[in-house]
């Protein structure tokens, strides 16, 4: 499965991002769920009393969602699985999923991470 993501390609050129020094633990970060797939930590500028972002392991993933293809389906799954266990864990009424793509959609770090926020009252439209 690893193989088939190492080598979708779109990532390779990308620079590292402060997630993979995250991921080697080289900058701390508060674990809230961690397996072989993924890494989920608090946000360092929370926008909720829950805020948390899960990130993919393999830093020669996706840079962003618009480059997911078939071959990303595993790793998206185990980002949604990990949600929904955090969800859980954190005993969330509500939450909110959010994956920011690009410069218009509030993108910072190119590294995927899906922000799992909760713990207050959701508005909507997000702005
Ligand atoms: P985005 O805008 O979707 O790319 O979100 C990037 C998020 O990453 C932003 O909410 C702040 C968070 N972040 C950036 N640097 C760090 C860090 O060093 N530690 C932690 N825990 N979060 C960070």
């Amino acid at each position: 499965r690893w193989d088939t993501i190492l080598h979708a390609g779109a990532r390779d050129a990308a620079p590292e991002t402060i997630f993979d020094r995250i991921l080697r633990k080289e900058i701390p970060s508060t674990v809230v769920h961690e397996d072989a797939y993924v890494l989920a930590f608090r946000d360092i500028n929370p926008v909720a009393p829950s805020h948390v972002l899960i990130i993919p392991k393999v830093r020669e993933g996706l840079t962003q969602l618009r480059f997911a293809t078939a071959d990303h389906a595993f790793v998206l799954g185990k980002m949604l699985e990990a949600a929904a266990k955090i969800a859980a864990d954190e005993k969330l009424e509500g939450f909110r999923l959010v994956i920011n793509d690009g410069p218009k959609g509030g993108q910072e770090v190119y590294h995927l991470h899906m922000h799992l926020i909760g713990g207050r009252t959701m508005k909507w439209p997000p702005g």
